[in-house]
């Protein structure tokens, strides 16, 4: 692993940042690549509380079509690899995902923290019980536990505070290794979790299909498509335990 060699047996607490890369070999749009998903709706439009207050129907449309995208899409290799990393890790290992579908968990992955959301869940703004959705939104159901037509994505949209900050950053402190996988870091607070380990002496490692806008951030940058880089590092970091 680049200058990591024979250190990387020094390595027992691995935090994990996935991006839209990780899952755009399963088919799944990205935001920023091209005929990505802001290329077809504006950010303001569709991902933001005002979208929200100002237009219900467009956001739920919106969220509705994604929702159902994603049950027809299946977990990649890189999903796999990091499924089996999960597995046979010993040490700690968090995946803190910016996505919003099921992949991880679908390739078998446990110790996953949705930061952003999950398509698969509802939020009822009346009593602030999240429940499993995998249906549509549009016609404004009633909420499962309170009865109230108050559900809306379980998604962290722009302006809104991410999910666990705390124990991501917890996590953070206690690393050995920070991987960025499959993220442009156009998006903060998770584009700044980089230098955040940085400035605590964690190792990082970016995997990715091009350089993103914090790839200078990183002690090792490695480029490629996830589905192969991805599998690739595991199958080396597992090699190198003790
Ligand atoms: C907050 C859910 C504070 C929605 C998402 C000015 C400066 C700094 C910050 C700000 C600013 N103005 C506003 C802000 C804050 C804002 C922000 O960062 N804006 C940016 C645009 C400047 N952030 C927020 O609002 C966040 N909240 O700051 O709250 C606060 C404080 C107190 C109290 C209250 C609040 C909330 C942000 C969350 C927004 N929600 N997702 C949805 O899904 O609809 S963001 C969304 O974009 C993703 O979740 C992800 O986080 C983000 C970036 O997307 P990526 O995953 O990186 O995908 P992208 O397409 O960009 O890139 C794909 C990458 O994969 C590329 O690099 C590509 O090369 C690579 N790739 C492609 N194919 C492959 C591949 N790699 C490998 N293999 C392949 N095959």
């Amino acid at each position: 692993m680049g200058d990591m060699n024979g250190k990387s047996n020094g390595i027992r607490n691995i935090v994990i940042l996935t991006g839209a890369g990780v899952s755009a070999e399963s088919g799944i749009d990205t935001f920023r690549d091209g005929g990505g998903l802001w290329e077809q709706h504006r950010v303001e439009d569709v991902a933001t509380p005002e979208a929200f207050e100002r237009d219900p129907e467009l956001v739920l449309r919106f969220y509705d079509m994604r929702r159902e995208a994603i049950q027809t899409k299946e977990p990649n290799p890189a999903h796999d690899a990091l499924a089996r990393l999960d597995r046979e890790w010993s040490g700690e290992l968090l995946i803190v995902t910016q996505n919003v579908d099921d992949l991880h968990e679908r390739a078998g992955a446990r110790r996953v923290l949705h930061m952003h959301g999950e398509h698969l869940n509802a939020w009822c703004t009346a009593c602030d019980v999240r429940s499993r959705w995998t249906g549509t939104l549009i016609e404004r159901p009633a909420c499962p536990e309170c009865g109230e037509a108050a559900l809306r994505p379980d998604i962290v949209w722009f302006g809104e505070m991410p999910y666990r900050m705390d124990e991501i950053f917890t996590a953070i402190r206690e690393a050995d290794l920070f991987v960025s996988i499959g993220t442009s870091g156009a998006v903060y607070p998770a584009a700044g979790f980089v230098r955040d380990a940085k400035s605590l002496g964690v190792e990082t490692l970016e995997l990715n299909l091009e350089r993103s806008q914090g790839s200078h951030w990183f002690d090792e940058t490695r480029l490629g498509p996830a589905s192969s880089i991805v599998p690739d590092w595991v199958e080396e970091i597992l090699g190198n335990r003790d």
